[in-house]
C-alpha cells in the first residue's frame, strides 16, 4: 500500500488516519506543480486528476478522494468510525461536510484570490467551524474515540492557523488533543511539519 501525499496538504488527514489504523504503508511525495512523484514518475499516471491524496491499496488499484480514502481506512479499523447501524452514514455525513463546506472553502487562500474573496471565505469557514464545534460529542467529533473525520478536521485547523481563519475555543482544544496523538506526531514528522 502506498500513499501519495504533499506535505501539509489534505493528504495529511489520510496519512494520520493510516497510522491511527495501524496499517503498514509506503509513502511517496508528490510535486503538485510539476505533477511528478519523488521517484521521478508522472503523477498523472497514478491519479489523472493530478491531485493528492491517492492511495494505492493493492497493485494497480488506486483510490482517490479524501471521502473515499478515509472511508476505506475506517473500514480497516472499526473504531475509526462511529458504532451502530448508522455509524457508516454519520461518518460519510461528517466527511462530506468537512470536504465540501470547509476544505473547498479554503480555495481562495491557495489560489492567489483577492482580499475580498479571502474575507468571504474566512467568514464562511468560521461559520462552519462554529457548526462543527457544536456537533462535537466529546473529546472527538463522535465522542471519546478518534475517527478518520477527526484527522480531516485537524488538517483544516492547521490550515486555519496558517491563513488567519478564526477557530472557536473548543476546536483549539481539540487541535491540542490531536497534536498529542502518536499518529499525528508520526505523520507530521514524516512530512517535515514538526
Ligand atoms: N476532491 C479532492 C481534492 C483534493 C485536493 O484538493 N488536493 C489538493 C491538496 S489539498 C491538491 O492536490 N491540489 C493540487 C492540484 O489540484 O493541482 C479530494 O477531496 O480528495
Amino acid at each position: 500500500m502506498k500513499l501519495y501525499y504533499s506535505p501539509g496538504a489534505c493528504s495529511l488527514a489520510d496519512h494520520i488516519a493510516l497510522h491511527e489504523a495501524g496499517l503498514k504503508f509506503d509513502h511517496e511525495k508528490v510535486d503538485l506543480k510539476a505533477k511528478t512523484t519523488e521517484s521521478g514518475g508522472d503523477f498523472t499516471e497514478i491519479n489523472p486528476k493530478g491531485y493528492v491524496p491517492a492511495l494505492e491499496v493493492a497493485d494497480g488499484v488506486v483510490l482517490t478522494e479524501n471521502i473515499a480514502i478515509l472511508g476505506w481506512i475506517a473500514d480497516q479499523k472499526a473504531s475509526l468510525a462511529p458504532a451502530g447501524d448508522m455509524g457508516r452514514y454519520w461518518l460519510l455525513e461528517m466527511l462530506a461536510f468537512i470536504s465540501t463546506e470547509i476544505h473547498k472553502s479554503f480555495k481562495p487562500f491557495f489560489s492567489g484570490a483577492g482580499d475580498d474573496e479571502k474575507a468571504k471565505a474566512k467568514a464562511a469557514i468560521e461559520k462552519r467551524f462554529g457548526q462543527i464545534a457544536d456537533m462535537m460529542e466529546g473529546d472527538y467529533l463522535f465522542g471519546e474515540q478518534v475517527s478518520v473525520a477527526d484527522a480531516y478536521l485537524f488538517v483544516m485547523l492547521l490550515w486555519a492557523g496558517k491563513t488567519g481563519v478564526g477557530v472557536p475555543d473548543d476546536l483549539a482544544a481539540f487541535h491540542e488533543r490531536m497534536m498529542a496523538r502518536d499518529a499525528v506526531h508520526t505523520a507530521m514528522k514524516h512530512e517535515g511539519l514538526n
